[in-house]
């Protein structure tokens, strides 16, 4: 799948309350992704960020699901899977994308996903915001949710009987 097409325009979402979620395999890489999500949130006005740092991109969900929980109006999720040598990688890739996206249906809450599944370093550094990347997917995932969480607040003004 490719990168190109995404969006990467900030949108103006002050006032919302925002929860970070990002997992600690591959330093080097997550600190670009990272990096990416704050500019993001900085370029759309957003004050009021809570950080959860969690072992691996597995526990991403959990740690969303408790961010959503306490009434923050997005979630941005953060992770680096590198394809090794073990069918470990599609367990971790299957549970944080079903976990992630159950939190976000589930909850209401929107979560953006920054979670690079990769075939190998280059690639994800490649995603990854540093010097020579091509696209910054931390930046990319915090503006879907912002933008998400925009576009859900303007539905709740609408009544029910007219809402999609
Ligand atoms: C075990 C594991 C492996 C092999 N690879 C990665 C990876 O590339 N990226 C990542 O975020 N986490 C990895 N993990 C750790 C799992 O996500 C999880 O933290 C452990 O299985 C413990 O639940």
């Amino acid at each position: 799948m490719s990168g190109a097409g995404a969006p990467h325009t900030a949108v103006e979402a002050q006032g919302l309350l925002v929860g970070l979620a990002s997992a600690s395999w591959h330093p080097a890489i997550m600190d670009g992704l990272l990096d990416g999500a704050r500019r993001a949130l900085a370029d759309s006005g957003v004050t009021d960020v809570v950080e959860v740092q969690v072992p691996g991109t597995f526990e991403l969900p959990v740690a969303a699901a408790r961010l959503a929980g306490t009434g923050v109006d997005a979630v941005i999720a953060l992770g680096v899977v590198i394809q090794g040598q073990t069918p470990h990688f599609d367990y971790i890739c299957q549970g944080a994308t079903a976990g992630l996206t159950e939190v976000a249906v589930r909850s209401g809450v929107p979560v953006g996903f920054g979670v690079l599944t990769c075939d190998n370093e280059g690639q994800a550094r490649d995603r990854a915001g540093l010097d020579g990347s091509r696209e910054n997917k931390g930046y990319e995932a915090a503006v879907a949710a912002l933008t998400t969480a925009v576009a859900l607040r303007r539905l709740a003004a609408v009544p029910t009987s007219l809402a999609p």
